[in-house]
């Protein structure tokens, strides 16, 4: 059984999709980001940052010990090795198409995507004074020009390594909740790509199970993203 110490958040939701394609039992654990029990070791599985997702898995392959960790590209690189699933292992260009669209992911979708969403939603909530227009036009115009490389790649591949994999699972949450100022029109092979992952069953599975749980962090169902109350937040840093 694995644990996922979980709040509602992008890079929480990666790992879930990743857990229902590769038919992992698992135990979805809510932590009260408000209380800051993420920052509660004994909370997490004993990890010892307090940033989520983490995950715990008791039943770890060649046994021994669980395996507490952090980070959600290498929780999904962790259980595409376990499971054999979404990550080649002997074709050696396959497998690096797929990391280097993981670490695209880790390194850009990830923290611009955590800025753009704190400048667009949490700033004018908890500094409504601070002339926030610089920063959020970074981020946008950063955000874009990520989407424009996605959508020229998306263009040449049905998925972003090709075959369907755990790169496609890591930026699907992010542009998902996060669609650039002016829709999608802009980006079409993003937006078939976002369709085509959203209907996966497992994808569906995914959020349906992730959304029953109501941890009252940001979520976002099509479009309409819920912003906490103000004070929750401001320690939180997304990235
Ligand atoms: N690079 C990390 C970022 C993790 C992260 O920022 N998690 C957020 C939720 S999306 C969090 O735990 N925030 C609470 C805090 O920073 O106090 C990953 O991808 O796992």
């Amino acid at each position: 059984m694995i644990t996922l110490y979980y709040v509602s958040s992008p890079n929480v939701h990666k790992v879930c999709i990743a857990l229902e394609e590769m038919g992992l039992a698992y135990d979805l654990q809510p932590i009260d980001v408000s209380k800051n029990e993420h920052r509660d070791r004994s909370k997490v599985g004993g990890a010892k940052y307090g940033r989520l997702p983490i995950i715990r898995d008791e039943d770890p392959v060649g046994g021994g010990e669980p395996v507490v960790t952090f980070e959600s590209g290498a929780i999904l690189q962790y259980l595409a090795e376990k499971t054999g699933q979404f990550l080649p292992q002997g074709d050696v260009r396959a497998r690096q198409q797929v990391l280097q669209w993981l670490f695209w992911q880790m390194g850009g979708i990830g923290p611009i995507g955590g800025q753009l969403f704190h400048f667009r939603a949490f700033a004018p909530v908890i500094a409504p004074d601070f002339d926030n227009s610089y920063a959020k036009a970074r981020y946008e115009k950063m955000w874009s020009a990520l989407l424009e490389l996605m959508n020229e790649q998306l263009g040449e591949t049905a998925y972003l390594a090709g075959a369907y994999s755990i790169a496609d699972m890591a930026c699907h949450p992010w542009i998902d909740y996060l669609p650039p100022e002016a829709g999608l029109d802009a980006f079409p092979n993003v937006q078939r790509w976002l369709h085509d992952v959203s209907a996966r069953p497992a994808v569906v599975a995914a959020y349906a199970r992730a959304f029953a749980l109501d941890t009252g962090y940001a979520r976002n169902e099509k479009g309409a993203s819920q912003f906490p109350a103000e004070g929750i937040f401001q320690h939180v840093v997304v990235t």
